[in-house]
Parts: structure tokens; sequence; C-alpha cells
């Protein structure tokens, strides 16, 4: 709890409409997107910065108090990392949200971290130009979370996630000293790569205020070719033959049957709701190649045992197969009081077994489970419906999520892929980190934040 005086003393540094400190509104920054039993720790204080300096002056503040400092962009987030564990200062982004350079020869963008995904999206392809990391849910969330997080998306199969679109990081440290990470240049062999270090780092590290961004050019054309099949393992074995067929698509999702019929249920949009699987596979690249590879995805899905093909082509034909993926998460929501979406990632030669074996678990617990994921990438997201007041669901739910990473882990695999750690993970990252590994995470953390104000209790507990 901050006293009062910290309180004052932040209003003198920060424009005072920019301190939230009522109740009312501090209560929404102790949510994030994730559904969760934790009692939630509400902020002291929100602040809206809207200056480098501004991020610079809170910091150095909150590190001589020692007071915790949680940056937010627009609080997607599904581990729980951009809440308080234990009160202090929300940094709130949404006033640092413009894009600030854009060099079409060089084709990289400079940003603020506050810059919402889509509107990025839009403004490089208006552009002729592409930035591919497309989580669910680009249309609010913001480029500074993603850089938390490394966020991914469906086009990480063949564009990766974040941080490979990260040239170079301005931040914050926690003392309130300004940093420049990376020369902003396409390669960089100087040193070593801080600005790595700090992508996904889930704000434990710095604080980033401006970020530069590689971009690439847009593909010329695109089509999905949506298969259905009536088994997992046929539709898993579509995704190697496709890899074997030389082609490389931009995407390679799937939905299984619960998810597929759960999104029929309440948001009807003509999948076929008998199928054990959809894969959504995302051909791109120029016009004249669209036909070939087409085929080539087409004649590995048939062979893998695909019994419905269905092709998207028209902008709103594709837009449609999109949505009833994306759709997927608020349509299992729609199934229990609350819905918690995992990330795991295993080789792909495992993905057979995972995806089987994450079924097994849940239904072992009774736990209704909608199964989708970026199967190219071998990541999947059990979407689990419960509730979470319920006890006996709970520890069900506790139960299976112990069993799916232990699974995960033994098959050559981690507990997250895309959404990080948070708190929602920190008792599994040990089990799952190298014990050497996890030591040099501390030492590091300790060398950047000597106080641990900067998101403590996320990732790991020091
Ligand atoms: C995605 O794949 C995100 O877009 C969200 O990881 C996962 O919708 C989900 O459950
Ligand atoms: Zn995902």
């Amino acid at each position: 709890m901050l006293l009062k005086n910290n309180i004052d003393s932040i209003k003198t540094l920060i424009k005072s409409e920019n301190v939230l400190t009522d109740r009312e509104e501090r209560y929404c920054y102790a949510q994030d997107s994730t559904n969760t039993r934790e009692k939630h720790s509400l902020p002291d204080a929100v602040v809206f910065v809207e200056t480098i300096e501004d991020v610079q002056k809170v910091l150095k503040f909150a590190n001589t108090c020692k007071i915790p400092v949680i940056s937010r962009g627009a609080g997607t987030n599904m581990v729980g990392a951009c809440v308080p564990k234990n009160g202090g200062i929300i940094l709130n982004f949404s006033k640092m949200n413009k894009i600030l350079d854009f060099n079409p020869v060089n084709m990289t963008v400079k940003v603020q971290p506050g810059v919402v995904l889509g509107d990025l999206r839009e403004f490089v392809e208006s552009k002729g130009l592409f930035y591919p990391p497309d989580p669910s849910n680009l249309r609010v969330s913001t480029i500074g979370g993603s850089i938390a997080q490394s966020s991914g998306g469906p086009m990480s199969f063949k564009y990766g996630t974040t941080k490979d679109y990260i040239l170079s990081l301005t931040v914050v440290l926690a003392d309130g000293t300004l940093m420049k990470v990376g020369a902003g240049t396409i390669k960089d062999a100087v040193g070593y790569h801080l600005n790595q270090l700090i992508v996904g780092s889930e704000g434990t590290l710095a604080v980033v205020v401006e970020a530069e961004l590689k971009l690439i050019p847009k593909p010329e054309a695109s089509r999905v070719v949506l298969a259905y099949f009536d088994t997992m393992e046929e539709a898993i074995s579509g995704v190697n033959n496709i890899i074997a067929s030389r082609v490389f698509p931009a995407t390679i999702d799937f939905m299984d049957n619960n998810s597929i019929t759960t999104v029929e249920k309440f948001y009807p949009c003509g999948l076929l709701t008998d199928k054990e699987a959809m894969l959504l596979v995302e051909i791109d690249g120029f016009e004249s190649s669209m036909q070939t590879q087409q085929e080539r995805v087409e004649k590995a899905l048939k062979e893998a045992g695909a019994s419905n093909i269905v092709v998207a082509s028209t902008d709103e034909e594709k837009k449609s197969v999109w949505t009833a993926r994306r759709s997927s998460f608020a349509a299992t929501a729609k199934l229990a009081p609350d819905v918690l979406s995992d990330d795991i990632i295993v080789p792909r030669t495992n993905l057979a077994k995972m995806v089987r074996g994450a079924k097994d678990i849940c239904d072992k617990y009774g736990l209704p489970v909608c199964m989708v994921g970026h199967v190219g990438d071998g990541n999947i997201h059990p979407q689990i419906a419960l509730n979470l007041e319920n006890d006996e669901e709970f520890k069900n739910y506790i139960s299976a999520k112990s069993e799916m990473y232990e699974l995960a882990v033994s098959l050559g695999g981690t507990i997250s892929a895309e959404h990080g750690v948070g708190s929602e993970k920190i008792s599994y990252f040990e089990k799952t980190v190298d014990t050497e590994a996890v030591s040099y995470m501390r030492g590091i953390k300790k060398l950047f934040d000597p106080n641990n104000i900067l998101n403590p209790g996320k990732i790991f507990e020091m």
C-alpha cells in the first residue's frame, strides 16, 4: 500500500490528471485477460505516461522508494503478466501510441509502445509493407505488450514471432536511466544482443519506450485452404505432408471437433461439425504462384486423408475463415463461467502425442476442452471451460494443467510458446527450465533491477 505522500509526490512529477487513484479506476487494472481464482491485488496508482521523461521520473522515484512498477498495454495478456502481485504503480502506455518514423527503403518503422498492433499492420500495409506477428487480439493489443511477451500468432509458422522483428529498443532502466539496445540495422554483430534479452522478459528487466521494427514486403496474394479430417492423426500427417511438398505456407493452424462445434453453436459460419479436425493452411506469395501452391497443398492434404477441402480466396471468404478460428476462445467462454486458454509447444514430431494426450487428460478430469493451435509450429492452445469457483473443478483443472505440462516437457517441448509465464505458470517455471539457466536468469534480473521493482512476482520468484 502506497502512502498518501508517495501518491502526492507522483502527482508533482506527472500531470495530475494522468494519475488515477480512485478505487473504481484502479479496480480495472487489477485484471487482465486471464481468468484466475487468485485474489487480485489493486494497484495503488495508475499513471498514464505521455513522454519518455515521464517514464524516467516515475521509475527513478519508484526505485528510490522500492515501489513495484508494472507496465501495461491493452491488458490482453493471458498469464497474469500485467497485473500487480502486491500493489504498486501501473504505467499505462495508451497515450504513447504514435508511429514515430517510417522508412520504406530500410523497411523499418519506429513506434511507441502503445501503438495498437492492428493499426500498425494497417499503416505499413497501406505502404506495401508487412508486419507479420498476428495474435488473435491484434485489434486491441499493443506492440509494447507484444514485445513484453514476444507474441506470436498463426503467421509465426513462416514469419516467426515478435522477437524476429526487433531491430532496436529504447528502454528505461529501473533507476530511470535511458538505454538504447541494438543498432537498428538489419544485421548487427556488435556485442551482446540485449534487445533480444528484453523481448519476452515480461516487463521484468526494463521498460520499453520506443522500438524500431523490421518490416518485410507485403505478399502480393494469399489463399486459405481449409481441410477437414476424420481423425486428428490424419490432420497432423497433413501438416508433415505439406512441409515435405516444399511449400512454405504462412500458417498451418488447427481446430478440433469441439472447437468447430462450439464456434458453430455460438457464431455459425458454415464449418463442418461432423469432422474430427480442420486445418487452416494460408498460402501466400506472388499471384502467379497461388495455383501451384494450392495444388501441392491440396495433394498433400488428400494424401493424408482429408475428406473435404474448401478454398477461401476472396478477402471476404478469408476473413470469415479466420474469424471462425479466432472466435474459438469467445465461443468456449460461453460453455462455462470461465475459460482458460493454455499455450504448449512440442517438436512437430511429437505433436500427435501431445494433442491426443492433452485431450485424454482433460477428458479424464471431466473438463470440456476446445483445442486450437498453430500446429505447423507444434504449438497448441487447449481452451478449457470451467467454473473456477467450483472447488472440485478447480482442483481437476490444476491436476490437468500439471499433467499437460509434464507431458509437454517429456515430449521435448515447453510450457509456453507465445503467451509467456506471468504469474499463472510461475510454479511450473523451475520444473521446466534448466537449473543453471534459472540461476543465470536470476543474476540477470538482479543486474537490471537490484531492488526488484519491475513487475515483481512474474516468470520466477527472486
Ligand atoms: C492466438 O493464437 C493466441 O491468437 C490466443 O495465442 C489463443 O485464442 C486463444 O486461445
Ligand atoms: Zn496462439
